[in-house]
């Protein structure tokens, strides 16, 4: 084994400098004169990276030695973000970081911006990956994290003349130096193609097509760098590089042509997070990456051990959603064509193993693939899934349940994938309490009531390491002479603070933290979005993916309204504002791209209108992302969590923000309502209909236009949208959104505005009385402790994986 000290990590800024110049020379090819930022970046990483690959292989030995159960998370997307500075916190290696390259005339911070995203992700779903991944690595859990290795990640965001428009991305421009290629780990992946008879019982599968799975390794470190897990993205590459025959007939293009089909299945994320295309594409994106990870998984098991019956003793597999529910099919076709076992017992191993989280319960979201492009992409899988429907089947009617209550899997000529993911599992779990209550009681209803302990809560979290130690410096800096630095590995410690909320000299400390985060967004906001920030005034902030149920469009209606208000009554001491949203819409979704332009053209006329200046602005800094998230989220002092009751299924920026001490007005939905359990209800902004009264009002026929006939602020704001006041070049430009408002609103925007308004003007008057809102913002910080995803994590491994935690 390894002799390797337990601090390897360790190293002076002395000799990390002699590293970074050594990597500079030797592996980056180039002298100091010459380096740009890009090369003292990689130079830097790579001394980095050298820190962490020892405890990687400890970590291995330790797992290995005591035979512990691992867990495999599959994802379609891993929302990263940047990883230097992670990384050199975790290793707790910043000062020496910042000293070695002072002494080599090096900018560690502007050297830390100069990293790009890895953005192989959407939204929640892929940063929830990113956090777990953190804290399995964090609490020491076995784990290892399965995903593609996309040449672009999500699109980058301009906006032209207003209008959202998309850029490829290119993280991969520039070396990535945080991976390991494998290329002896690979498997052959087949697509298409015909299946002999006696399907499921004997190797039978012949696809037409094959392409080539290979593995990057991206080591994570945990906080303090005593447990390296990894995580293995697999990219596409062709069987062979191209035609040789073809290219010595002259036939460049149709030599080259295999290769650049096989290679497109890891090109591109889809930016969709609202529909399925019913894309060839994304199924077989989807199975690609599924049944490399099983295929993996099964050889690593069968290294160790011989009976396959102990799988789920030592595999749990987590489905982030129902892209990898492919697993399920692929791991029993495996088990039977490849391994020799029956159906049934294939069955059982597979759902020993298996668990799904489910992340939206809207049904234009839900996966569901025709079963003729099943059948044609992946016709041994269709056979599978039949087999499961139908034991599926058996065990509905030997419960007494009729087989045709909306719970099969195969129906329509579709293939349900969330009821596919479900038979298949052990544990199904939601992501907040109100989610998990309402898959109960609607979508999985029926699935609920046949397997009554399948479903359980595990409430989201998010990592402490990026979204307060790394992300709010003067924050954390305060905490630190607070209460120690504890809370960085048990976040629940912030629960101290709770007394320092009555104490006056430490609220002056913590406003003070606050102001700094401000004046340090000022220039940058400026420079992004042409506005002025002044620490004085209220910085109010939504940032998501822009979904007609989040309700940007609410938060719109009322910043026109208060403009209109301020126009009116100019003798007011209005309390000032900046209003600030970011977020991308999917390319093809042509509503929330209207949103975003109807956005821009309000924050340009209210931001040349001198009768509200220094009152009301409005900023839409273009390609928000994970770093412009950690930049936005700790200078928030107000965090919109508003969606349609009932639709958001947790949030993970409300944990943020109000991590980050910025006070939530929020509807009664998803994590929110875990939110105000914990803050209490009179340090949060609660308004709004709740579920059951969204629910009822639908089943009653809604009608907007009852209820903008009853807000005088509300219609007018409609009818400046509908005549042009923001739009006079082409005044008819936003009747969609118009129409909708009066005719249809399935969001209940209109429904929800005036109790919206009356609570924003309450937020005005309370942050006149700065000391009470600087209190609230304390408390915020102090009891969202429980909102950490090695929380999380340690609720998944003890209730769904029966895995160990180390620390
Ligand atoms: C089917 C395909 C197009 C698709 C791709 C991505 C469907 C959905 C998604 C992404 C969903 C997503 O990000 N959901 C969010 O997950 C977060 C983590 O659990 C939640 O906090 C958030 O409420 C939910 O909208």
């Amino acid at each position: 084994g390894l002799t390797v000290p337990p601090d390897a990590g360790a190293v002076s800024a002395a000799e990390l400098r002699e590293r970074v110049g050594q990597h500079l020379v030797f592996s980056i090819g180039r002298g100091a004169t010459a380096a740009r930022l890009a090369d003292w970046r990689l130079a830097l990483s790579y001394a980095i990276r050298d820190r962490i690959v020892v405890p990687w292989f400890q970590t291995a030995e330790r797992i290995n030695a005591a035979d512990r159960k691992r867990v495999y998370y599959l994802s379609m997307e891993f929302l990263i973000g940047r990883l230097l500075d992670d990384a050199v916190a975790n290793l707790g290696l910043e000062s020496a970081a910042r000293e070695a390259m002072a002494g080599l005339g090096v900018d560690y911070d502007a050297l830390v911006r100069d990293e790009p995203d890895a953005a192989l992700g959407n939204g929640g779903l892929g940063r929830l990956a990113a956090c777990f991944l953190d804290s399995m690595s964090a609490v020491g859990v076995a784990g290892l994290g399965y995903g593609i290795r996309y040449d672009h990640g999500l699109f980058r965001q301009s906006f032209e003349a207003g209008w959202q428009a998309e850029e490829a991305e290119d993280w991969l421009a520039q070396p990535h130096p945080w991976e390991f290629e494998r290329p002896e780990a690979s498997f052959p992946i087949g697509f298409g193609g015909s299946v002999g008879p006696g399907a499921g019982d004997a190797g039978a599968w012949h696809p037409a097509e094959t392409v080539i799975a290979v593995a990057y390794d991206t080591p994570v470190p945990g906080w303090q760098g005593r447990w390296v897990n990894t995580l293995r993205l697999w990219s596409a590459k062709p069987t062979r590089e191209f035609e040789l025959q073809a290219f010595n007939r002259g036939d460049f293009l149709g030599a080259a042509t295999p290769a650049v089909l096989a290679e497109t299945i890891s090109r591109v994320l889809y930016p969709d997070d609202s529909t399925p295309q019913g894309r060839e594409l994304r199924l077989k994106q989807e199975y690609f990456f599924t049944a490399a990870s099983i295929r993996d998984i099964l050889q690593r098991f069968e290294r160790r051990h011989g009976d396959l019956a102990a799988l789920p003793d030592k595999v749990a597999i987590q489905l982030n959603d129902t892209h990898p529910a492919i697993a399920g099919p692929e791991l029993i076709r495996l088990l039977v064509d490849e391994r020799g076992l029956a159906f049934d017992a294939a069955f059982d191993i597979a759902r020993g193993c298996l668990h799904y989280t489910n992340h939206t319960l809207l049904p234009e979201a839900l996966e569901r693939w025709p079963a003729e492009l099943l059948g044609r992409v992946l016709p041994c899988h269709l056979e599978i899934v039949e087999r499961i429907d139908a034991r599926h089947a058996r065990e509905s009617a030997a419960a007494g349940r009729p087989s045709d209550d909306g719970t099969a899997i195969l129906g329509d000529g579709e293939v349900r994938m969330g009821t596919l993911a479900f038979v298949a599992a052990r544990r199904v779990n939601g992501v907040s309490a109100l989610h998990t209550r309402l898959m109960q009681e609607t979508v999985f209803g029926g699935l609920h009531a046949l397997h009554p302990e399948r479903i359980v809560n595990q409430t989201n979290g998010v990592t402490p390491r990026r979204w307060l130690h790394g992300c709010n410096p003067p924050l954390r800096a305060l905490l630190q002479e607070a209460i120690g630095d504890g809370w960085v590995a048990d976040l629940d410690r912030l629960e101290a603070l709770v007394p320092l909320a009555d104490d006056a000299a430490f609220r002056e400390r913590f406003a003070a933290a606050k102001r700094a985060n401000k004046v340090r967004l000022a220039p940058w906001l400026a420079e992004q979005a042409g506005i002025e920030l002044a620490p004085e005034t209220l910085l109010d902030v939504q940032i998501k993916r822009f979904h007609e149920y989040k309700r940007q469009l609410l938060n719109l209606l009322e910043t026109v309204a208060l403009w209109n208000a301020m126009r009116q009554a100019p003798e007011v001491d209005w309390t000032p504002r900046v209003k600030v949203f970011g977020g991308k819409a999917a390319p093809g979704y042509r509503m929330a791209k209207l949103i975003i332009k109807l956005i821009n053209d309000v924050a340009r006329t209210v931001n040349d209108d001198p009768a509200v200046r220094g009152r009301l602005q409005v900023a839409f800094p273009p390609n928000y992302n994970v770093s412009m998230a950690e930049r936005l989220i700790p200078a928030a002092d107000l965090s919109e969590q508003i969606s349609t009751a009932g639709l958001e299924a947790s949030g993970t920026g409300n944990m943020k923000l109000a991590l980050n001490g910025a006070l939530t007005v929020g509807t009664l939905d998803g994590a929110n309502v875990e939110i105000r359990d914990r803050v209490g209800e009179e340090n949060i902004f609660i308004f709004g209909l709740t579920a059951e009264e969204v629910a009822r009002r639908r089943a009653e026929g809604y009608a907007p236009a009852a209820c903008i006939a009853a807000s005088p602020r509300l219609a007018e704001a409609v009818e400046q949208i509908a005549s042009g006041r923001f739009s006079p070049d082409e005044p008819e430009r936003f009747r969609a959104i118009v129409e909708d408002l009066r005719g249809h609103d399935r969001f209940l925007v209109c429904a929800d505005f005036e109790a919206y308004w009356q609570r924003q003007r309450a937020i005005d008057a309370a942050w006149r009385d700065r000391a009470a809102w600087t209190r609230s913002a304390v408390l915020n910080v102090a009891r969202c402790g429980w909102f950490s995803s090695d929380r999380a994590i340690r609720g998944y491994a003890k209730e769904i994986w029966n895995a160990e935690t180390e620390f």
